[in-house]
Parts: C-alpha cells; structure tokens; sequence
C-alpha cells in the first residue's frame, strides 16, 4: 500500500533549494545533470569526516576498521537498492562514465576480435558510445546502432531482432534516455539479447534514482549509475557486473588494494570487486550514497516514479499549448524530464532568459551529439523533475517559456 507523500514538505530537507537567484526563488530544473542533496547526505559526510575517517582495507586500528565497515556496508546497501544477488557483484567507480569504461577495457578487451559487433542504440549518452569507439578502434570490432524513429524519441524495436546477428557480442543501451525522456523497455530487449548469448550493459544514470531497478528482472549483465544523480556525492557510482562475468575478467587499472601479491616480474590479483578497486578508493563517496538510497526508500522509488512522470506529462500538456513550439520525446509514458525548443530562440538564449527568473534549466546537446544531428538540431532546452519539485513550479517554468516566446517573437 503506497502512502501518501507530502512532496512540499520534503523541500525542507534541502537546505540548496531555499535562496534566490536573480532577486527569484530558485526553482531547480536541471535534476538529469545533477541532483540536489538531502541533508541526511550532508550529515553523513560530515560525520564520517569527524569520527571514522581513514584509509580502507590497510589499517588495523580502530578508525581503519570503521572506515572499511561504512565502505562495505554501503556496497551491501548498493547491491539491495539494485537487487543484485550479493554485494561481490557491486564495483565502486567515479560514475556512470567510469563504469562503462571499465566494461569496455576489461570485457570488452578480453572478448572482441576483429570482426565482432558492439550493438548500442542511436539515443545514447557519449558515455555509452565513445568507449565503444575507443574499444573497437583498438580491436577492429564494429559499433552498430539501432534506430530512433525521430522526435517521439521512441526505439525503432521491430527492427531489432533484425540486428542480433551472430558477430553481436554485447548491446549496451540506456534505460532512460536522458535527452528524450523515453523509458525503455530493456528487460525486453536484455531477453531477446540473452536469448541469442549476447552479453548486455543497461546504462542507468537516469533511472536508479527515479524508480525500481532490479537487475535479476531486468536481466542484464553489467548495469551502471552515478551517485550524483540519486542524492549522493559526486564522484561516486556504481557498477554492477554478474558474479560469473566479474570472476573471469582482467583488471583495468593496476595499483595498491587490487593485488594478492606483487613481485618484481608480475603480479596476482584479488577476486571481483576489489580487483577492479585500485588504489585508495573515495571513502566518503559511498558513505554518502549510503544514505542518499536509505533517503529514496524511505520515500519509495515507485513513489517518486509516480511523481516524476506526473510532473512530466503536466509540463508537457502545459509547454505543449506555446504557439511554434517543438517537443522531443514521447507525449506519454516519459520519464520526469521534457525536452523542446522555440521557434523563434535558440534553446541557450531560453535557458540563459530562464536563469534570469531564478529557473535552472539545462540547454545543449545534453552529450547525445549523433542523437541531435539525426534529429536536425543543435540542442534543446530541458527541465529536469525530481521528487522535491511541485505542479506549481511546473506553472511557472509554463508561464516563463511563453514569455521567453513572447520577448523573442516581439
Ligand atoms: N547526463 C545530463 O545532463 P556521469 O557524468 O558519468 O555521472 O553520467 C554520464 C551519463 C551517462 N548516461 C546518461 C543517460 C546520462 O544522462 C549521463 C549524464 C547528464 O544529461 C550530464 S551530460
């Protein structure tokens, strides 16, 4: 049974969103970049950084232990938030990026030949395509995109099958398109993927904070997000990676903590995760994430989910009435962000206009270059919703927008 949320009152628990900006409230629309941190997160911080701080897995004194038990207990955390079988099958990394770069150098290094396809989808993330690139540079193996069927944002799925030739080896594709809004259905698209033994990747950056994921019911072999974007610190994220693929992969990065012994001709490594671990970690990071995924359960993803897409849609309805404007993305079903862009401004100028009233929007090609290009335009502009944000704001995002329009048209 779902209880019912006070969203208002949860605003008082970030201390950010209380100021001005311009002589106006700050209404904070730029949540698919980065989110805002509950205080929880803050408190955390600074309690790790006032008692328990240390470096992990070296010491054997009081403060060393407390720091290595916060630092494991958070990756146990982060294997329920995702439902991963046990906590060996989480990986700490810098983000979504690192994450997909780690699969691609150590996966993708162990399994491409020359010859082979890397399978991604056109809506993705420069994070989910030039690690690829870089990787079939390096290994003569081809990246093959599956199509976007233009501005409803949506994956052209019935041409898929049709792509999951043989020489495929691994279809990595994200979960929610952090340009389009569109939700994918990836356990789908994991199991027609698992079906023909093709190894897949779901880049979750835009989901694991907005709603359930669940790596067992969606399927997939690897799956990466970043703290940042779910409440946590930056610096942060976090890989998970199947238990049987983790065990027979090589390490990435070489350096202290990774290593069972190390003489001077070679060396031998420890098991997943903290094979892929190298060096002192962030401590704090994962202390902090900790409690950003305490934060979102204790609200319930599915609840935010709900919240998210409702902001959305109303936006959506309410930007859709603006004389000449053009929206991206599907009208229904869409995750908690919208996309569009005026006729008469460019999406900078209706960004740099709307800071000027105090609203943070995001403008640009949000890192889907080849998306932009296949759409016909440079950039949009983008609101991005979270949980903290109300219907009321969304009027006024509506109500600025078409006076940007106005200004311009004028
Ligand atoms: N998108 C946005 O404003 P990092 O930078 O590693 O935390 O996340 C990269 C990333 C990967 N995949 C998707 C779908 C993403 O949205 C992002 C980050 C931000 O849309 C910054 S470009």
């Amino acid at each position: 049974m779902s209880h019912p949320i006070d969203w208002s009152g949860l605003r008082a628990d970030f201390p950010i969103l209380h100021q001005q900006i311009h002589g106006k409230p700050l209404l904070y629309l730029d949540n698919a970049a980065t989110s805002q941190k509950p205080k929880a997160v803050l408190q955390a911080l600074q309690h790790y950084y006032e008692h328990d701080n240390a470096n992990v897995h070296r010491g054997i004194h009081e403060l060393s232990n407390r720091a290595t038990t916060a630092f494991e207990n958070a990756r146990a955390r982060a294997a329920r938030f995702i439902n991963a079988r046990v906590a060996e099958e989480i990986i700490f990394t810098r983000g979504t990026t690192e994450g997909i770069n780690l699969v691609a150098n150590s996966w993708g290094s162990q399994n491409l030949r020359a010859g082979d396809k890397i399978l991604l989808t056109e809506m993705e993330h420069h994070s989910n395509i030039v690690p690829w690139q870089l990787l079939a540079a390096r290994t003569g193996a081809r990246v093959v995109y599956l199509p976007v069927n233009g501005d409803e944002g949506l994956l052209q799925l019935d041409r898929l099958e049709a792509l999951l030739t043989p020489e495929v080896r691994i279809l990595s594709l994200v979960h929610i398109s952090n340009s389009m809004g569109t939700v994918n259905p990836v356990a789908e698209i994991c199991a027609l993927a698992r079906a023909r033994g093709i190894t897949t990747l779901v880049d979750a950056a835009q989901s694991a904070g907005h709603c359930p994921v669940d790596v067992q019911s969606i399927g997939c072999d690897f799956l990466a997000f970043s703290g940042h974007k779910i409440c946590g610190p930056t610096g942060i994220g976090i890989l998970y990676g199947r238990q049987q693929l983790l065990d027979k992969m090589p390490p990435w990065q070489g350096g202290g903590e990774m290593i069972l012994t190390v003489d001077y001709e070679q060396s031998t490594f420890k098991p997943a995760p903290h094979r892929f671990e190298a060096g002192t970690p962030d401590i704090s990071g994962p202390v902090g994430l900790h409690a950003a995924m305490d934060y979102l359960d204790a609200i319930g993803r599915d609840q935010i989910w709900r919240h998210d897409q409702e902001l959305a849609e109303y936006a959506w309805e309410g930007l859709a009435q603006i004389k000449g404007i053009r929206m991206f993305g599907p009208r229904k079903g869409r995750a908690g962000l919208v996309s569009f862009l005026l006729k008469e401004a460019h999406a900078h100028d209706v960004v740099t206009l709307a800071d000027h009233a105090g609203i943070a929007l995001r403008g640009g090609h949000h890192c889907t270059q080849p998306l932009m290009k296949k759409l016909g335009v440079e950039s949009t502009a983008r609101a991005s919703f979270y949980f903290y944000n109300t219907r009321e704001e969304v009027d006024r995002l509506v109500e600025t927008v078409e006076q940007i329009r106005r200004y311009f048209a004028d």
